[in-house]
């Protein structure tokens, strides 16, 4: 591939003319934006440790009184985007929330799409489009684009929760914003009842909702035991993984991030093929090693040991190892993918 015109290269009054004009030359960046073979990711392998975060998440919780934070989050920013950035990739962000005991987090609706993965606490619940949707660890809540949701705590100790929102690329589009609004009536009908047997739903001339979202709620004991049914069924099959999908149209369970669970057996090692899609990972039971490979010409290799409840992002284009640090137990990652995203816009790849 032969070298492109610099900058440099051109007089400055004719570079004057293009800036007064608003125009600038291409070929200087052509291979920056275009770059050969790979795409140029500022996603960095990144580890963010919950024994670490916790104290500090806590600490929130005497700094900063609700109303003055409306959501408590620290937020796990990647630093290959700038921290200030607050994306854990392209397309996701994550953040950690405390809720303590009485508080509320007031209703509001907003463009990008969120899930909630229960990390911590009992008593917690956050009430979506007026579906009271009770929050277990290991539990997974959408709150999809659009929808009202408030989150409230009626027990005793802290809840912590990991948001996954695709509030960079909402943002990135110029069409993220937020209404506030009054706390939510609560309707009767609950998704994960309604829904709670797998090739089961309510007939539709009769009960189904006609929702968009018909389920918002998907407790970790299904998940799991879906999960253990997989891996007893298939003793031959590597990924013991589910995807969160929609119960009525099979499709992903949001329109631009992807959700799964994969149970690594004991002892496990699973190489997941390089794909477009940037992935986080969280440990909901056990722990693993996440092993990401080289990232391109400026990325250097990463490996990072999960403990539980410890979450961690891999860029695109790349590889991952995953082990399963238990030898006589099972353990439980929660993936978090831009898949959907990838496959709408085409752009979508698998390389092995
Ligand atoms: O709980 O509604 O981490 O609106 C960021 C933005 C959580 C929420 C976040 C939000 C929320």
């Amino acid at each position: 591939m032969h070298e492109l015109g610099r900058l440099e290269d051109l007089p400055a009054d004719y570079l004057d003319s293009l800036t007064a004009q608003n125009l600038v030359p291409l070929w200087p960046s052509l291979r920056a934006v275009l770059p050969p073979g790979v795409p140029t990711r500022r996603t960095q392998p990144t580890h963010w440790s919950y024994e670490a975060l916790r104290p500090l998440l806590m600490r929130a919780g005497d700094l900063t009184p609700m109303e003055k934070a409306e959501r408590r989050v620290l937020v796990l920013a990647n630093p290959g985007h700038g921290l200030e950035a607050m994306k854990a990739s392209a397309a996701m962000y994550l953040g950690m929330q405390l809720l303590l005991p009485g508080e509320w987090a007031p209703s509001h609706r907003h463009t990008p799409n969120a899930v909630r993965m229960v990390v911590e606490g009992e008593g917690a619940w956050t009430t979506v489009d007026g579906e009271k949707c009770p929050m277990a660890r290991g539990d997974l809540i959408l709150t999809p684009t659009g929808l009202w949701h408030e989150h409230g705590h009626d027990g005793t100790g802290p809840v912590v929760w990991l948001d996954v929102l695709d509030l960079p690329l909402v943002y990135f589009l110029e069409a993220s914003y937020a209404i506030e609004g009054q706390r939510q009536v609560q309707h009767p009908g609950r998704g994960d009842r309604a829904y709670a047997r797998g090739g089961l739903a309510p007939t539709p001339v009769f009960g189904r909702s006609g929702k968009a979202y018909p389920m918002l709620r998907y407790p970790w004991a299904e998940a799991k035991a879906a999960l253990q049914a997989l891996a007893e069924d298939r003793p031959d099959l590597d990924a013991v993984q589910i995807t969160y999908v929609n119960p009525e149209t099979g499709a992903d369970a949001e329109n631009i991030l992807g959700f799964y669970a994969l149970m690594l057996r004991p002892g496990q090692t699973l190489r997941l093929p390089a794909r477009s899609p940037a992935q986080v990972f969280h440990v909901i039971e056990g722990a693993a090693a996440v092993a990401v490979e080289a990232s391109g010409p400026a990325g250097a290799p990463a490996r990072f040991d999960l403990a539980e409840a410890d979450t961690c992002c891999a860029p695109g284009y790349t590889a991952v190892t995953l082990t399963n640090a238990r030898a006589d137990a099972p353990s439980f990652v929660f993936i978090a993918d831009e898949s959907p995203l990838h496959r709408k816009l085409g752009v979508y790849e698998e390389r092995g």
